[in-house]
């Protein structure tokens, strides 16, 4: 039994914004100090985190001078070196600023689209100085409380015209960007556009450069949607556009609360280490989350751990899972194969569809095929309870 120290191979990061949380929330002050980027990457290095990603504001403030943001940047740099800290994503706050109270891409006041594209622009240009290849976009202000305020066939296009513009920016200054597309369906917008990692999905096709976009999925996003987040992840996997993924949790039918993974659905959480890891997803896992309000920052360290730890201790038990003899036995059960059958249908043409036409099938036969989900669900859980 491995003692789940860190892997590296796994590529765990944190945001600055995650571990640097200061608890503070729509009700109540922060409840931690702000502590610094260097301080995070200490915090990090001391917990074996692979690497560390960041807003353009959480790195460096908005109205920061020149010599300030240098010596920001010199103090990452030095805390990214000092803990062995790598950057894969960068993104851009355009959701904190008031500018930005009614949207930023989707905005109904075309200079504001502008400096959100320009603001954009800049935080690419932060995120290209540490290395980061993935560029992430979460659409919190893009959104409406009411549909008077704004034509959904217009936010669309909108959103598509900045993506397309970025898009050509990154190829023209040779970044090497993958965009990921972060989904969420409310807060703090009361309705969000593209609001499940399907919406993205379906976007991606008309985008003038499809090829280097792809998604984001967040747990906790698509649960606040009642969804299952596993086969949203499977569609992202299916059409290869798994660039980065958003890990954390949440209990159904609550606001946005960025748990620490595996903390509120350890079933969820189970199929979906075993989804990343039977499909080999090689991108970053990203705990985008923070620590409880009532945790100082020994426990937010506790915090990154568990996260980091969680995902192991499931990925050595979705290995279980794959091993265990009658599992597997029970799978081939229900798996029913019919070479014939699957020729034909493999394929359409007039042949096919006549053999087809020509089949005899028996319906109370095939339904009285056994299924017995129940023992194989119990022995799932007996893995996930550890006894197994
Ligand atoms: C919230 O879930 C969003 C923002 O924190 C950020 O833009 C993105 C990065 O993963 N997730
Ligand atoms: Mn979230
Ligand atoms: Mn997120």
């Amino acid at each position: 039994m491995s003692d789940f120290t860190p892997d590296k191979k796994y590529k765990f990061t944190f945001g600055l914004w995650t571990v640097g949380n200061t608890g503070r929330d729509p009700f109540g002050l922060p409840t931690r100090p702000q502590i610094s980027v260097g301080q995070i990457c200490d915090l990090l290095g001391e917990c074996g985190a692979y690497g560390v990603n960041f807003h353009d504001n959480d790195l460096i403030p908005i109205d920061a001078t020149v010599q300030q943001s240098e010596a920001i940047k010199k103090e990452f740099r030095k805390g990214l070196k000092d803990n062995g800290l790598v950057v894969p994503m960068a993104t851009t706050n355009l959701f904190g600023e008031p500018v930005f109270k009614d949207g930023a891409f989707t905005s109904n006041n075309a200079k504001i689209r502008a400096y959100a594209i320009q603001k954009t622009m800049r935080a690419m240009d932060l995120g290209a100085e540490f290395g980061a290849k993935i560029y992430v976009f979460w659409g919190g202000r893009e959104g409406v409380e009411t549909d008077a305020a704004k034509n959904p066939v217009d936010a669309v296009k909108r959103f598509r015209e900045a993506i397309d513009f970025l898009c050509d920016y990154s190829i023209e200054q040779k970044y090497g960007y993958k965009f990921a597309f972060e989904a969420k369906p409310n807060e703090p917008r009361g309705h969000i556009y593209f609001a499940v990692t399907g919406s993205y999905l379906a976007l991606i096709p008309t985008l003038k450069h499809a090829d280097m976009c792809g998604v984001n999925p967040e747990v906790a996003h698509e649960h606040m949607a009642g969804l299952n987040f596993v086969h949203q992840v499977a569609a992202a996997l299916e059409a290869k556009k798994l660039f980065h993924i958003d890990l954390n949790d949440q209990e159904f039918g609550r606001y946005d609360q960025d748990f620490r993974f595996g903390s509120a659905n350890l079933k969820h959480a189970f199929f979906l280490v075993k989804l990343l890891e039977d499909y080999k997803y090689n991108g970053p896992r990203h705990f985008d989350a923070h620590a409880y309000r009532q945790s100082d920052y020994q426990d937010v360290k506790e915090f990154a751990r568990g996260s980091m730890r969680t995902y192991q201790i499931l990925a050595e038990k979705a290995k279980r899972w794959n091993e265990d003899k009658e599992i597997q036995q029970l799978l081939r059960e229900i798996n029913v194969s019919d070479v014939h059958l699957q020729k034909i249908t493999k394929e359409f043409s007039k042949t096919n569809a006549k053999k087809l036409l020509e089949t005899s099938f028996n319906r109370d036969e095939l339904a009285s095929a056994r299924l017995p989900y129940e023992r194989l669900d119990q022995l799932t859980m007996e893995i996930i309870m550890g006894i197994r």
